[in-house]
């Protein structure tokens, strides 16, 4: 049985994200906006299935896929670039590596108790965010 990711949970901390978006090539003006977001994650899952959702004030960011499937990913409303993305269990952890035009693309995702922690990864910058589950 895999972990049961389902739920909805509330960004509660944020670090590096500044980095994160500049390796992305995420302009001035964006960034400037987007660090002070605290977006919602929303998460359905079903065994393998996953629908994830980043809501937020400015801009929205849904991706779907099945862990252990490649999928082609489109990072719309971000850095507008196709990734060939792939999701896999690390034990209770999803770490998903996105291949394409930036090198060491990816992210993982696990939970500690209420919480969802997510770590995002280009190139060399790391971005360590954690939500809580909303009541
Ligand atoms: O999340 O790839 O949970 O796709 C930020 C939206 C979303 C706010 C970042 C607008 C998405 C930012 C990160 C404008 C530049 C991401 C995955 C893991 C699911």
């Amino acid at each position: 049985m895999p972990a049961n990711y389902n739920g909805t949970y509330n960004m509660i901390s944020n670090e590096n994200f500044e980095s994160y978006m500049r390796a992305l090539g995420i302009d001035f003006a964006t960034r400037k906006i987007a660090n002070l977001l605290k977006p919602q994650k929303v998460i359905e899952q079903n065994g393998d299935f996953f629908r994830m959702k980043t809501i937020s004030s400015f801009r929205n960011y849904s991706t779907e896929f099945t862990v252990g499937t490649e999928y082609e990913e489109e990072t719309k409303g971000l850095d507008n670039r196709k990734c060939k993305s792939m999701v896999t269990w690390d034990s209770d952890k999803l770490v998903c590596i996105q291949k394409g035009e930036k090198k060491n693309r990816g992210w993982k995702h696990w939970l500690e108790e209420d919480e969802l922690h997510l770590e995002l990864t280009c190139e060399d910058a790391v971005c360590k965010q954690v939500y809580k589950r909303a009541p």
